[in-house]
């Protein structure tokens, strides 16, 4: 059981990060090669889409988390008593067999690694953050899900007297949102378990969150309770509280503007007090892996 810790990041693992986006700017690893004026213009490029971690001040506290207020500073303010043990997860639904296994019984069933992946927020920002977790497809076959088994729907836990935010109907609480069995069974979704090497903070989800890489921040739920393998596409809590603004996909795309702002660009989390912009990239960078669930869809139709 490998474990690797955020404090083993080599500055050669951030090397082959900046690699690999120096290859999606078109350069291949050969004209890499031709000279040296090249190498200085391909990593130039490449440290404007900051492909650097974001510091762990600012993903620990500037937060998305309505069940604890709308503000960016209410869930780091309000969360830290919110009880995270005991804590049950469900899988049930279409299933061979349905289990509830207690956080310990995950963390302990699978190995845990560090998985860095950029969070890019529907409002526009993104961070770089070193996940803690698994994929979620391992637990999945725990289950068995069976032929019917089309969308998996993940709730989190509904609590208003620990949970402030669920006591005014911002959205539909429990919070709800769900993937195509083949996007939760891809190995880039992750189920989190930690951050930069430990615990999960409440702020980010403990302890249980899904993060799903090239899909706008909000698909990636917190407070997982419930996983419910399901026939028909669920109604996610976004979709429910605006049709036309949050669509069922909802993977990132800078060609499909949000109804009321561009989503070309986003804002760096910590870049300073200029706050940098970076284009934004098809599927958040991974379309190398991902592109191919969606061949023959029109991406704009199914946003
Ligand atoms: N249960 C729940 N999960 C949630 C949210 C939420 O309000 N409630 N916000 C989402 C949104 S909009 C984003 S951008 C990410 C933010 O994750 P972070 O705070 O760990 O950066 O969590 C997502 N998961
Ligand atoms: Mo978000």
């Amino acid at each position: 059981m490998k474990k690797v810790k955020y404090s083993e990041i080599t500055p050669e693992k951030i090397y082959l990060r900046r690699r690999e986006f120096v290859k999606k700017l078109g350069f291949s690893t050969g004209s890499l090669m031709i000279g040296q004026n090249m190498i200085g213009k391909a990593f130039a490029a490449n440290d404007n889409l900051q492909e650097k971690i974001t510091e762990r001040r600012y993903v620990t506290t500037y937060n998305n988390y309505y069940e604890f207020g709308t503000r960016k500073s209410d869930p780091v303010e309000k969360s830290q008593n919110f009880k995270t043990s005991p804590w049950n997860l469900t899988i049930d639904g279409e299933v061979e067999k349905k289990i509830t296994l207690t956080v310990n019984e995950i963390k302990n069933s699978f190995p845990i690694e560090e998985k860095i992946y950029r969070l890019r927020c529907v409002e526009g920002w993104s961070m770089v953050i070193p996940w803690m977790g698994f994929s979620l497809n391992k637990l999945l076959e725990k289950a068995s899900p069976n032929g019917k088994a089309k969308f998996v729907e993940f709730t989190t836990v509904f609590d208003p007297e620990q949970m402030p935010g669920q006591r005014y109907p911002i959205l539909k609480w429990p919070y709800k949102e769900g993937l195509r069995i083949d996007e939760a069974m891809h190995p880039l979704t992750t189920m989190v378990t930690g951050l930069y090497g430990k615990e999960l903070p409440n702020q980010n989800g403990a302890p249980l969150r899904l993060i799903v890489p090239w899909k706008y921040g909000f698909k990636s739920s917190k407070a997982i309770v419930n996983i419910k393998l399901v026939e028909k596409m669920p109604i996610s809590s976004w979709m429910q509280a605006s049709p036309k603004e949050y669509g069922f996909y909802s993977n990132v795309n800078p060609r499909v503007n949000h109804p009321r702002w561009s989503q070309a660009s986003e804002r760096v989390i910590g870049s300073g007090i200029l706050s940098e912009r970076i284009p934004t990239t098809m599927f958040n960078g991974y379309g190398d892996q991902v592109a191919n669930l969606y061949s023959g869809m029109d991406l704009k139709k199914n946003f």
